[in-house]
């Protein structure tokens, strides 16, 4: 007798509603802020241990505290199909932002555990630990972790309440030399590839739930300081004698916006600024902002960032105020493999969705994984495009067509011999 096993697609509110479960765990009582290395990311992770466990994976904790979901092929030990997203967020969050890429691969092994369905390869999932960057600095820790280009120097970065990464980590349960055990050799991975909410306002603007992404924008992150002198606010007169650390800043920022503005497709933000000392009634002696530069075409990017860097340089000049700045992430365009943009553009279509390639404006953890394997991203529509942003959104019918698409994918999943690195 053929037992009929249930074949449990999987479900688009049942994946939205999981999403919703893990923004519980937050540092922010009125909203969702889940940083690296935190309790409420320790409890996070456990959740989705829990989950990977449920679906017959093998889940562990990495060497640097990424989520690893393993689900065997026919042949145990075979090469992997690595899935996933982060699970780290920013401040005052959206709930989709990373986790559904976790949920959403944890829902496809779950339709093929259900089945009993076993493949050619290997599914392995990956629950990043910091793909944002918002504790550090440093961004895509967790998966330069995996990909074996983690800086070291990394480690001693301090957070805002001065602890060092190392010690986040001893704090959090992991050994700091163990890092190097996160590594993944390229002959493990036969391909990464993440379903991602789109955070743009293109696919909705053409009434499509999905889209396959072309590449990964290349970005430049710099911490930027300006030294002046502090002061009584009440007796420096205005003018030369006042080297004011915070009026420079904000010189500097609306340069930004007029030099990134006149380039097209080129995005320049500063997201943070802090001055000290800080108080109503002194000059601010110091003022430090982050710079944020992208671009899909890395020569732009490297040519405006000089001209930023100048333009900076000949403002503290003119003001009297010394400039410095240290450079947090340097990342060239992160282009998909074309098997993978063909693989994935047959899974949509196949649901009878028009297909749509795009770039990605935002940074994912693809940019550390192409130094591993082949990357591929899948786009899944949000509402208004909005994202970093309590308000971001999604509907369950386009997480379901996104999770149909991430199946058929997986199940037609055919691996290429990866090109010979050039
Ligand atoms: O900053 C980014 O683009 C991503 O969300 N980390
Ligand atoms: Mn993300
Ligand atoms: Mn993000």
């Amino acid at each position: 007798m053929t037992t009929i096993m249930p074949s449990i697609e999987p479900s688009g509110e049942r994946i939205v509603a999981l999403c919703d479960k893990l923004a519980l765990h937050s540092s922010q009582p009125d909203g969702l802020t889940r940083i690296f290395l935190s309790p409420e990311q320790a409890a996070a992770s456990q959740l989705v241990l829990g989950w990977m466990r449920d679906v017959g994976m093998h889940a562990r904790i990495d060497a640097i505290g990424n989520v690893v979901g393993r689900y065997e092929g026919i042949e145990t030990g075979a090469p992997c199909l690595m899935l996933g997203s982060h699970l780290d967020s920013v401040r005052d969050a959206g709930k989709y932002d990373g986790p559904l890429g976790v949920v959403t691969a944890i829902e496809c092994v779950r339709a093929l555990h259900a089945r009993r369905q076993r493949l050619e390869f290997a599914i392995e999932i990956y629950g990043f630990a910091d793909e944002e960057g918002v504790r550090f600095g440093a961004t895509l820790l967790g998966s330069r972790a995996v990909a074996g280009t983690f800086r070291p120097a990394n480690l001693e970065a301090r957070d805002g309440g001065g602890i060092t990464m190392r010690q986040a980590m001893e704090n959090a349960g992991l050994d700091p030399d163990q890092l190097p055990a996160a590594t993944r050799r390229r002959d493990e991975v036969l391909a990464y590839v993440e379903l991602h909410i789109e955070q743009g306002p293109v696919l909705e603007a053409e009434g499509l739930p999905l889209g396959v992404v072309t590449a990964i924008n290349g970005q430049s992150r710099y911490r930027i300081e300006i030294a002046g002198m502090a002061g009584h606010a009440g007796t420096v007169p205005m003018g030369s004698m006042r080297r004011d650390a915070l009026a420079g800043a904000a010189e500097c920022v609306l340069a930004v916006e007029r030099i990134c503005g006149a380039v097209p497709e080129l995005v320049g933000t500063v997201g943070s600024i802090e001055t000290l000392p800080g108080a109503v009634n002194v000059i601010p002696g110091r003022a430090r902002f982050t710079l944020d530069v992208r671009s899909p075409h890395d020569d732009t990017r490297r040519r405006a960032v000089g001209e930023l860097l100048a333009t900076f340089a000949s403002i503290c000049e003119q003001r009297h105020l010394s400039l410095s700045h240290h450079v947090m992430l340097e990342s060239r365009v992160a282009q998909c493999a074309p098997w993978l943009m063909t693989q994935l553009e047959a899974a949509v279509a196949a649901d009878g969705i028009a297909v749509r390639r795009l770039p990605s404006g935002a940074g994912h953890d693809g940019m550390a994984m192409i130094d591993v394997t082949d990357i591929g991203m899948l786009f899944v529509r949000c509402k208004g495009g909005i994202s970093h942003h309590p308000a971001e959104s999604v509907t369950a019918a386009d997480v379901a067509a996104g999770a149909r698409a991430l199946l058929r994918f997986i199940e037609n999943f055919r691996p290429v011999a990866a090109e010979p690195a050039t």
